[in-house]
Protein backbone atom coordinates (compact mmCIF):
# COMPACT_ATOMS: atom_id res chain seq x y z
CA UNK A 1 0.00 0.00 0.00
CA UNK A 2 0.48 3.91 -0.76
CA UNK A 3 2.68 5.52 2.63
CA UNK A 4 3.09 9.05 2.95
CA UNK A 5 6.27 9.84 4.30
CA UNK A 6 8.88 13.05 3.80
CA UNK A 7 5.19 14.70 1.58
CA UNK A 8 5.91 11.57 -0.82
CA UNK A 9 3.69 9.22 -1.27
CA UNK A 10 5.42 6.24 -1.26
CA UNK A 11 5.27 2.33 -2.56
CA UNK A 12 7.56 -0.66 -3.61
CA UNK A 13 6.11 -3.21 -5.93
CA UNK A 14 7.75 -6.61 -6.78
CA UNK A 15 7.36 -8.83 -10.19
CA UNK A 16 8.34 -12.20 -11.31
CA UNK A 17 11.34 -10.43 -13.15
CA UNK A 18 13.11 -7.68 -14.60
CA UNK A 19 11.03 -8.34 -17.81
CA UNK A 20 7.76 -7.79 -15.64
CA UNK A 21 8.67 -4.86 -13.76
CA UNK A 22 9.97 -3.35 -16.91
CA UNK A 23 6.69 -3.46 -18.86
CA UNK A 24 5.17 -2.29 -15.91
CA UNK A 25 7.50 0.75 -15.79
CA UNK A 26 6.74 1.15 -19.33
CA UNK A 27 3.06 1.02 -18.81
CA UNK A 28 3.71 4.12 -15.86
CA UNK A 29 5.63 5.94 -17.84
CA UNK A 30 2.62 6.30 -20.57
CA UNK A 31 0.10 7.04 -17.60
CA UNK A 32 2.29 9.30 -16.23
CA UNK A 33 3.02 11.08 -19.96
CA UNK A 34 -0.96 11.67 -20.46
CA UNK A 35 -1.18 13.19 -16.62
CA UNK A 36 1.61 15.56 -17.22
CA UNK A 37 2.66 14.17 -13.61
CA UNK A 38 6.11 12.02 -13.48
CA UNK A 39 7.20 9.40 -10.76
CA UNK A 40 10.73 9.86 -9.05
CA UNK A 41 11.32 6.01 -9.05
CA UNK A 42 14.10 3.18 -9.01
CA UNK A 43 14.37 -0.34 -10.07
CA UNK A 44 16.50 -3.12 -9.15
CA UNK A 45 15.94 -6.22 -10.97
CA UNK A 46 12.34 -7.24 -10.33
CA UNK A 47 11.66 -4.69 -7.33
CA UNK A 48 9.98 -0.89 -8.31
CA UNK A 49 10.17 1.66 -5.66
CA UNK A 50 7.93 4.83 -6.59
CA UNK A 51 8.08 8.08 -4.77
CA UNK A 52 4.95 10.82 -5.82
CA UNK A 53 5.26 14.57 -5.23
CA UNK A 54 4.20 17.90 -6.59
CA UNK A 55 7.42 19.65 -7.55
CA UNK A 56 5.09 22.53 -8.58
CA UNK A 57 3.60 22.82 -5.67
CA UNK A 58 6.49 23.36 -3.60
CA UNK A 59 7.27 19.13 -3.18
CA UNK A 60 4.10 18.23 -1.41
CA UNK A 61 1.54 15.50 -1.88
CA UNK A 62 -1.20 16.31 -3.80
CA UNK A 63 -4.02 15.57 -5.62
CA UNK A 64 -1.90 15.12 -8.91
CA UNK A 65 -0.42 12.59 -6.65
CA UNK A 66 -3.24 10.68 -5.36
CA UNK A 67 -4.67 10.50 -8.90
CA UNK A 68 -1.21 8.80 -10.22
CA UNK A 69 -1.02 6.86 -7.31
CA UNK A 70 -4.66 4.89 -8.22
CA UNK A 71 -3.79 5.20 -11.84
CA UNK A 72 -0.09 3.26 -11.08
CA UNK A 73 -2.38 0.38 -8.46
CA UNK A 74 -4.44 0.10 -11.79
CA UNK A 75 -1.58 -1.00 -14.03
CA UNK A 76 -0.70 -3.35 -11.26
CA UNK A 77 -3.54 -5.09 -11.18
CA UNK A 78 -3.76 -5.90 -14.46
CA UNK A 79 0.00 -6.46 -15.37
CA UNK A 80 0.66 -9.96 -14.14
N1 LIG B 1 5.71 15.65 -12.10
C1 LIG B 1 5.62 15.73 -10.77
N2 LIG B 1 5.68 14.61 -10.04
N3 LIG B 1 5.48 16.91 -10.16
C2 LIG B 1 5.40 18.05 -10.84
O1 LIG B 1 5.25 19.10 -10.23
C3 LIG B 1 5.47 17.99 -12.26
C4 LIG B 1 5.65 16.72 -12.86
N4 LIG B 1 5.37 19.06 -13.01
N5 LIG B 1 5.77 16.63 -14.19
C5 LIG B 1 5.26 19.02 -14.43
C6 LIG B 1 5.85 17.78 -15.04
C7 LIG B 1 5.89 20.30 -14.96
O2 LIG B 1 7.22 20.39 -14.59
C8 LIG B 1 5.73 20.46 -16.45
C9 LIG B 1 6.43 21.69 -16.94
O3 LIG B 1 4.39 20.47 -16.77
Amino acid sequence: MWKEENDKLQRSFQFKDFSEAFAFMARVALAAEKMDHHPEWSNVYNKVDIKLSSHDAGDKVTDKDRKLAKAIDAIRGTSS
